[in-house]
């Protein structure tokens, strides 16, 4: 009995240290998406914080199983044992079912405040019309995202309508994404800054972020869309300065001038219609 007792003290003991330990390495580590943009900041912030709980009941199960498996190999000596000691544990489950009961219910505050007011601009969006040019950087830039097998096109409605095949933003500007398809669904993952929205033909899915490095970034398709769905990703997307940015639009403008009068008129959604080219 009383090497079963040093046997708890000394798990418990492992498992202390190594939830301490855990926590800590956690918070200095690397934790996704990073902070490329506020959006994928909060999402880092999110997934640390569950980490941090998640760590130290993972590290109590795998104690538990290590106890079970060693100290409760044999069993007791005393061949008889008597009901009550088998009725279960009064204060471990208490305290177990509190535990339990505190974290869901902390997670679920945190998680229903954050949905209302840390992104007050997500979500399936009413609006018809494209949004006027920015005059701050807290007024979103409206950027659309078309889906198509296989691979994204982006139009700039504010600089009328341009499409281009390569996706060029510009820092510390708060860019709202419009995310759309014209066959099947896809989905757009723009993984640096934390932003991933369905690509859904006759929809207009929206999803704020604010791009807050620059840098080279990489976006891909993440919904399973066809032959060619896993080349339809792209390493070319691009967050630059505002000058970079200012530049850029004017060499796609001039670019796309000659097609502009074959481009459809810029829209939400699009209807690909197959009698378009004539018969
Ligand atoms: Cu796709």
């Amino acid at each position: 009995m009383r090497n079963r007792a040093t046997a708890i003290r000394i798990v418990l003991i492992v498992w202390i240290v190594a939830s301490i330990a855990g926590d800590v390495a956690l918070a200095f580590g690397p934790i996704p998406p990073g902070q490329a943009s506020d959006l994928a900041s909060s999402e880092s912030l999110t997934i640390l914080l569950l980490a941090e709980i998640a760590w130290p009941v993972f590290a109590g199960v795998l104690a538990a199983l290590f106890f079970t498996l060693v100290v409760n190999r044999l069993a007791p000596p005393t061949a008889v044992v008597s009901p009550e000691a088998l009725r279960g544990n009064t204060r471990v489950q208490t305290a177990w079912i509190a535990a339990t009961l505190v974290i869901v219910l902390s997670l679920a505050v945190y998680g229903t405040v954050a949905l209302a007011i840390d992104q007050p601009g997500a979500g399936i969006s009413t609006v018809s019309a494209a949004l006027p040019m920015p005059t701050s950087t807290d007024q979103p830039l409206e950027v659309q995202v078309i889906a198509q097998q296989w691979w994204f096109t982006y139009r700039y409605p504010t600089y009328g309508g341009i499409e281009t095949s390569q996706l060029v933003l510009p820092v510390n500007q708060k860019i709202q994404f419009h995310i759309t398809s014209l066959d099947v669904t896809h989905s757009f993952w723009f993984y640096a800054l934390g932003v991933k929205g369905d690509a859904v033909p006759l929809n207009d899915n929206v999803v704020t972020a604010t791009p807050t490095q620059t840098g080279t970034y990489r976006v891909q398709c993440s919904e399973l869309c066809g032959l060619w769905h896993g080349n339809m990703s792209d390493n070319t997307a691009m967050v630059v300065s505002p000058s970079d940015f200012a530049t850029w639009i004017q060499q796609q403008t001039t670019l796309d001038a000659p097609i502009m009068k074959f481009l459809v008129p810029y829209s939400h959604t699009y209807e690909p219609s197959p009698t378009i080219y004539g018969t």
